[in-house]
């Protein structure tokens, strides 16, 4: 919300405003500049600042990163002083294949003189983790002070509230889920549409569903490329993911990365991957995964692969890879060593 120091100020100031964002809706709030980010990528933030204080400049804006967002790391900016606060996270996360354990909690550009009459954008890189739940939206709050005033863009709508509903709003970024980028990307871009298949596909064998396999374009040379999918068991026992194959590789493993002191390295499953009834399974990057091994040719992007998997009770399970581009889903398969 607005708050001005002296309280008339405050209520002139608060009614001039609203009268300000009924106006113009769409352009009075604090924003980001790309409103959608993937869970386990990196996002460049653009925060756009369209006014002043009720007039006045714009001297401080004061970002608060919200616990889910890591590895944060803002843009100086000319004419601005910078300075960041750090803190613990609630719980550790991995990234790259170390632990992380705290890292900025509010950025602070200030000494600035952002007229009431233009416009700026303030930007910071960070990296979303999948503890930013897939298909609801991250807010971020957006504080700018001005001399005698101040804009708070802090409220944060209640579940199911339309955020439109809010006179000062924070920001909001929708998350979407790692295996689903490329399909929003073409979609944003009017590119070709996905097949219907490509994204959320199910595949049922017995009491499986095996969803949405993806794969990662790979680097020039690369030999290797990771498989990627969620199974869930709906049946009463135990089943186990033994082996498999792939049409554009030689070798077929099943594969588990894990932390072995600071260094992430990945291992065959001697004895395939269990799914426990009423479990679901996912296998992603930094995790489990599926290892396709002499590769006969690059992947590239919107490319499809296909294979089957084999599993001890359901059989073998014809499936579909779809191709995402290299950052998608967490760091690159060719960084890891075997
Ligand atoms: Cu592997």
């Amino acid at each position: 919300m607005l708050t001005t120091f002296p309280r008339q100020t405050a209520l002139l100031a608060l009614a001039g405003f609203s009268l300000l964002s009924s106006a113009s809706p769409g352009l009075a709030h604090a924003t980001f500049e790309n409103a959608q980010a993937a869970q386990d990528s990196t996002y460049k933030a653009v925060i756009r600042i369209p006014h002043g204080c009720d007039g006045q400049p714009t001297q401080t804006v004061r970002v608060t990163i919200p616990e889910g967002v890591i590895a944060v790391k803002p843009m100086p900016k000319a004419g601005w002083t910078l300075q960041t606060t750090r803190k613990s996270y609630d719980r550790p996360y991995t990234l790259h294949g170390r632990e992380v354990k705290d890292g900025v909690s509010e950025i602070v550009w200030s000494g600035g003189q952002l007229g009431d009459d233009h416009y700026d954008e303030f930007t910071f890189q960070a990296r979303m983790t999948d503890r930013l739940p897939a298909q609801q939206n991250v807010h971020i709050p957006v504080v700018q002070e001005c001399a005698t005033a101040r804009v708070s863009w802090t409220e944060i709508p209640a579940a199911g509230q339309d955020p439109h509903a809010l006179k000062f709003p924070a920001p909001g970024i929708r998350i979407i889920a790692a295996n689903q980028q490329v399909a929003q990307h073409q979609h944003h871009h009017g590119g070709p549409a996905a097949p219907a298949t490509q994204t959320g596909q199910v595949i049922r064998a017995g009491d499986l569903e095996i969803t949405a396999p993806w794969s990662r374009a790979t680097p020039g040379g690369a030999k290797v490329a990771g498989g990627f999918m969620r199974i869930t068991n709906r049946g009463q026992s135990a089943d186990r993911l033994v082996g498999g194959s792939a049409e554009i590789s030689g070798v077929f493993e099943v594969h588990e990365m894990r932390m072995d002191g600071n260094v992430m390295r990945m291992r065959a499953l001697e004895k395939g991957l269990e799914i426990k009834p009423g479990e679901t399974v996912e296998l992603k990057p930094g995790s489990y995964h599926v290892m396709f091994i002499d590769l006969k040719k690059p992947l590239r992007v919107g490319d499809t692969v296909k294979g089957t998997l084999v599993f001890e009770k359901a059989g073998t399970v014809e499936i579909t890879y779809t191709v995402q581009s290299m950052s998608s889903g967490g760091h690159g398969h060719g960084q890891h060593k075997h």
